[in-house]
C-alpha cells in the first residue's frame, strides 16, 4: 500500500502497518523527525533536503521539524527557505537554550507516533533515520539508540577519546544503571508515548540531556535497542578539563535525581510549551 507522504492529507483509520503502536490509525503512523540546529547557516538547507530524501523513502507519512536554537547567523533564514509550512516546518527559539531545549520544543510541535531526534549538522548520515525507524517497528522496542561502540560501527577514535567515552559509559552504568553503550550520538528514535511520559522529567538542556532522557526512560521500564552507526565516526576533537568536569557534575546530578530522589520513577508529566517562532 502506498501511503501519502503528507500528514496533512491523512484520513485517520484508513490504513495500517504492523508494529508501530497498535490501532492502525493513520494518525499514529506519522514519523516526526525533529532536528536541532545551531549556527548552521549555509548548511541547513542541504541538511533538510537530504533528510527529506530519506524520509520520503520510508513509505510512511512524515513531518520534519527544524528548530533554530537562537543562532546569530543565517540559520533561520535557511530553515525558512526550506520549509513549506506543513511537511517541513521550522521554528526559532529566541535565545540559545541548548540542544535539549530545542528537542523538547520540537517535540511539542510534533504529532508522529514515531519521533526521531536527529542532529541537523550532517555529522550523521541521514540513512541512519531509515535504520532507526525500521528497527523500532520491527523490534517492538520503545526506543532505538545509535551507538558508536556497537560492534558493527566503524569508529575511529583517538586513545584519549576512547578512554573518556568508555569511562563515561562505565560510570553511567554504575551510577545510573544504564544498559546502552552510547547515549550521545545524535540519532535516536522513540515511540511517542515514551517522550510524553518522560520528557518533562528531564531537567538538563545541554549535553547531558541525552543521558538523562535515557536514564528516565529506563527508570520507567521502557526498552531500548542499539543500532550501529552507518557512517564512519571520527572522534578526534579534544575536550577541555572544564567540559569533562561539567559532564561529571551533570552525571552526579542525574544520579542524585534517580537514585536518591527517585524522580524518574515517581515523577508525572503535566505538559508545557516553550516559546518560539514558526517559519
Ligand atoms: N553546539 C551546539 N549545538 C546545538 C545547540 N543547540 C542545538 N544544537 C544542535 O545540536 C546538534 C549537536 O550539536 P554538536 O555541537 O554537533 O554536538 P556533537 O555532534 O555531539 O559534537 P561534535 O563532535 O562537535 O559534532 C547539532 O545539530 C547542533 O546544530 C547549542 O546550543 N550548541
Ligand atoms: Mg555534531
Amino acid at each position: 500500500m502506498v501511503l501519502s507522504a503528507d500528514p496533512n492529507t491523512l484520513k485517520p483509520g484508513t490504513a495500517s502497518r504492523g508494529g508501530i503502536g497498535g490501532s492502525g490509525d493513520l494518525e499514529e503512523m506519522i514519523v516526526s523527525i525533529v532536528m536541532p540546529a545551531y549556527r548552521l547557516a549555509g548548511r541547513i538547507e542541504e541538511s533538510i533536503r537530504r533528510v527529506e530524501e530519506v524520509a520520503s523513502s520510508l513509505g510512511l507519512p512524515y513531518e520534519i521539524i527544524v528548530i533554530d536554537d537562537g543562532s546569530d547567523d543565517g540559520t533561520y533564514t535557511g530553515i525558512q527557505r526550506a520549509s513549506d509550512g506543513s511537511r517541513v516546518r521550522g521554528y526559532r527559539l529566541e535565545r540559545n537554550s541548548g540542544k535539549g531545549a530545542a528537542l523538547r520544543f520540537g517535540f511539542s510541535k510534533s504529532r508522529g507516533q514515531i519521533v526521531v531526534f536527529f542532529d541537523a549538522d550532517l555529522d550523521i548520515s541521514p540513512r541512519q533515520i531509515k535504520l532507526l525507524v525500521e528497527t523500532l517497528m520491527d523490534s517492538g522496542a520503545d526506543m532505538v539508540v545509535t551507538s558508536k561502540w556497537h560492534p558493527d560501527s566503524a569508529t575511529d577514535a583517538s586513545l584519549t577519546r576512547t578512554i573518556l567515552s568508555k569511562g563515561f559509559y562505565m560510570l553511567a552504568k554504575v551510577l545510573l544503571g544504564l544498559k546502552v553503550s552510547d547515549t550521545q550520538t545524535g540519532a535516536k528514535a522513540f515511540r511517542r508515548k515514551v517522550l510524553e511520559d518522560v520528557l518533562c522529567l528531564v531537567k538538563t538542556s545541554r549535553y547531558a540531556f541525552d543521558v538523562e532522557l535515557i536514564t528516565a526512560a529506563y527508570a520507567r521500564g521502557y526498552r531500548a535497542v542499539e543500532v550501529p552507526a552507518l557512517w564512519r565516526i571520527s572522534l578526534r576533537k579534544r575536550f577541555s578539563v572544564r567540559e569533562i568536569l561539567v559532564m561529571l557534575e551533570d552525571l552526579i546530578r542525574i544520579a542524585w535525581r534517580h537514585r536518591v530522589k527517585n524522580l524518574y520513577r515517581r515523577g508525572k508529566c503535566e505538559g508545557g510549551d516553550a516559546k518560539g517562532t514558526l517559519a
